[in-house]
């Protein structure tokens, strides 16, 4: 008989380590929602080889990537690329100055039909997070009791008038 065990990790990796301060965010929403994580720096061009051994083997240890970067950000397509689809990737388009972030979104949402990558808003670390904990979800139910509470309580947070 075959023992199948999921894999409830998340990958959540960077092209730079200034990239962390937005990054942050997906680690904490994780964190928050009791999913496990590693943070990682994969700079898909300063740093190939890495990405390329890192994509390779990543789904025999997580479930989904987050994966963020700014200015010409191909470290989410790339990933997708050599991970041939085997687990999900999630893009975060990070703000620079020069651009306000707009290369770094089309360069990770505008990938060519067959090689998805589901990108966030700029800066939309935590949606990423929010996202990758839903996946985890699917299968494990204590992150799926604790998504439940965290929209119960967003929604009471959200008040039904302005003043
Ligand atoms: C991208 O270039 C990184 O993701 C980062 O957002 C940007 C600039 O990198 P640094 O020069 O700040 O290290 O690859």
């Amino acid at each position: 008989m075959i023992n199948y065990k999921p894999i409830l990790k998340v990958a959540v990796i960077m092209g730079s380590k200034n990239d962390y301060s937005v990054m942050r965010e997906c680690e904490k929403i994780l964190k928050k929602l009791g999913v496990k994580c590693d943070v990682l720096i994969v700079s898909a061009h300063r740093t190939s080889d890495r990405l390329y051994k890192f994509a390779k083997t990543a789904h025999k240890k997580y479930s989904v990537v987050c994966a963020g970067a700014g200015r010409s950000a191909h470290l989410a397509g790339m990933c997708a690329s050599i991970m041939k689809k085997k687990i999900p990737v999630i893009g975060v388009p990070i703000k620079d100055k020069k651009t306000d972030g707009i290369a770094a979104l089309f360069s990770t949402n505008e990938m060519p039909n067959g090689i998805p990558v589901a990108t966030v808003a700029i800066d939309g670390a935590m949606n990423a997070g929010l996202l990758a904990a839903t996946i985890i979800s699917l299968q494990d139910s204590r992150v799926s009791q604790k998504l439940e509470k965290y929209m119960f309580d967003l929604t009471n947070s959200i008040k039904k008038r302005p003043r």
